[in-house]
């Protein structure tokens, strides 16, 4: 048998720099602020981090658009502190994963700046240029009716050459010709080569199933007639040479002994999962699926979305669903999550922030939930102190994110800046914009909250609660959401079999309140036997079924009577249980 690879077992941190700490005052996060932290990073035990995109960038969508992967947006510093990350993280026994933006580069890389000067340009085939069509008025119309993922048309016209470009994302992200092997050798080089030779221990890879595109670029199907452009994921996830790409890649990463987390969006079938994350198939080592963090989501992202648009008997098919790839049923490996720098902060969607006493106990149950599942564990910066949404009062002014506010403008277009439906957009982004992510780590209660210095502006608005929920107060509280976080950590290192690994099993499939679960140890010999309340009542349950009358330790709870059958709010335990 082959021994468990490093990765399989870990926790990963993932920090998003404009945001997690500041040390010029500029009011932006940065490489150096990071580098200070690393100590408190470690402290959390958790193995590696994960740093989303500090390339060089111009910024409209926070670095996912990269101008020059060999060099650092300014404001976050310099190679040079890249360099002393990677080492610093080393030194301390931490792995360090930098972000993989390759699906597209920023409108501002030199590949794209010759790629539109001219269509005999040698780089012009390194992006999607495609012919307008004509309507028989002479309308100019788009090469096909897609919508891109940030609303508009994905077709971009180009005046100066008189062709339309690809962008799946924003306007300033146009997508690489993957078709080209020229163009993939060129981007291996500078994005992943360069890195991985200054020793980074492999990626975080963007959208990775977008690469391959059908070539006939065929219209989608109209699922929203009030639209012009429509979105359907089918026509650009997975396409017909994606796999063929990632083995390509996957050469490259096996020779430095990469690792490499996928994120994979609209691949709903675990066989199609599986294709990436197989070990046989030395592609991907795992992946981010989003059936857990898109429950209770609009199809339409972020359209149609309520607060508490879920039910746990949901929640818990996308659980059990995602469970599979990492449950010795097949030899690939999944991820557990509830929070990154695109999701709206897990306290808000499925916990209480009522009162400071359900706000804990409610982030230390989703603690218990995303701590115990099979899989590779990611923690995002906050999520460790329960920080929470931004406050629905806040105005519009205060998102800065290009989703966010082109969801707002399309509304306020498409209705006449009408209250209700601007009311409507309104509560939909309070509850699920990316925003929320982004808003300042609250490191203590100074002003700024420890984020940057006293007077500067910082880049997004800090959350107004930052006086009492913040990392410092929670250091020193043997009771609080962070303490908790480090027992969880520790306790999910000391127990690999039934923690990242193990066979879920739903025990009470139809219960809409309490989620109980185990996860069996693939020898045998143990089982962890959770239970969570995810109401703000108590809730009866029965616990001693799934305990039976063997040994057990109880390993994590969040209050100290335990009765076996009944649950309080927010109530959640962690049982190991030996057989
Ligand atoms: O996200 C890709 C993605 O598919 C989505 O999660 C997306 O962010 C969301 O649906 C938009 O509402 C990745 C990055 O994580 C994200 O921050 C970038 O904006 C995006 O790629 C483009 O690079
Ligand atoms: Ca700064």
């Amino acid at each position: 048998t082959r021994e468990t690879p490093w990765w399989k077992n870990a926790t990963i941190y993932q920090i998003y720099p404009a945001s997690y700490k500041d040390s010029n005052g500029d009011g932006i996060g940065d490489l150096k602020g990071i580098l200070g932290q690393l100590d408190y990073v470690k402290s959390l035990g958790v193995d590696a981090v994960w740093i989303c995109p500090h390339y060089d960038s111009p910024q409209y969508d926070m670095g996912y658009d990269v101008a020059n992967y060999e060099a650092i947006y300014a404001p976050y510093g310099t190679v040079e502190d890249a360099e002393a990350i990677i080492a610093a993280c080393h030194e301390r026994g931490l792995k360090i994963l930098f972000d993989l933006v390759i699906n597209h580069t920023s409108h501002e890389h030199a590949w794209f700046k010759e790629s539109r000067s001219s269509k005999i340009n040698p780089k012009r085939d390194w992006y999607i240029w495609r012919p307008a069509k004509y309507d028989a008025d002479g309308t100019r119309r788009p090469p096909n009716n897609w919508r891109s993922i940030f609303g508009g048309s994905a077709w971009e016209w180009d005046e100066p050459t008189q062709e339309y470009y690809l962008h799946l994302f924003a306007v300033q992200q146009p997508d690489v010709n993957w078709e080209n092997a020229e163009t993939r050798a060129a981007v291996y080089e500078s994005s992943m080569h360069f890195w991985l030779r200054k020793g980074i221990d492999g990626f975080r890879v963007d959208t990775v199933n977008m690469y391959s595109k059908d070539q006939s670029y065929r219209d989608a199907p109209i699922i929203d007639p009030k639209n012009e452009f429509q979105l359907d994921a089918s026509l650009f996830c997975n396409g017909p040479r994606i796999h063929e790409f990632l083995r390509e890649m996957g050469q490259i990463l096996l020779k430095y002994n990469a690792v490499t987390v996928g994120e994979l969006p609209s691949t709903p079938e675990i066989a199609d999962v599986l294709k990436y994350v197989s070990a046989e198939e030395k592609q991907l080592s795992m992946v981010f699926q989003f059936d857990i963090v898109d429950v209770g989501k609009g199809k339409d992202f972020p359209f149609q979305t309520t607060p508490r648009n879920w039910t746990l008997s949901d929640l818990r098919e996308r659980v059990k669903r995602t469970q599979k790839l990492s449950d010795g049923s097949t030899d690939g490996w999944s991820t557990t999550f509830l929070e990154n720098h695109d999701q709206a902060r897990s306290v808000s969607r499925w916990g209480s922030e009522k009162t400071p006493e359900l706000w804990a106990l409610s982030a230390k149950m989703l603690a218990m939930l995303v701590g115990t599942l099979s899989g590779t564990l990611y923690v995002y910066q906050g999520q460790e102190i329960g920080m929470v949404n931004i406050p629905e009062e806040w105005p519009i002014s205060e998102y800065k994110d290009l989703d966010s506010l082109n969801y707002y403008n399309y509304v306020k277009e498409q209705t006449g800046n009408h209250p209700v439906a601007m009311k409507a957009v309104k509560v939909a982004l309070a509850h699920l914009a990316r925003d929320h992510a982004r808003i300042p780590m609250q490191w203590d209660d100074s002003p700024n909250a420890g984020f940057s210095s006293e007077g500067a502006k910082t880049w997004m608005r800090v959350h107004d609660n930052y006086p009492t929920l913040n990392v410092k107060r929670q250091t020193n509280d043997p009771n609080s959401v962070l303490s908790f976080w480090r027992e969880l950590l520790r306790t999910r290192r000391a127990n690999p079999k039934v923690f990242a690994q193990g066979v879920f099993v739903d025990t009470d499939p139809s219960n809409e309140s309490v989620f109980i679960f185990e996860k069996g140890s693939l020898d045998g010999s143990q089982k962890l036997v959770v239970a969570l309340n995810f109401t703000g009542e108590k809730q009866s349950a029965d616990l001693g079924k799934s305990l039976g009358s063997g040994s057990r330790q109880t390993l994590l709870k969040n209050y100290e009577e335990e009765s076996l059958d009944a649950l309080q709010a927010y109530e959640g335990r962690v049982y190991l249980v030996g057989k």
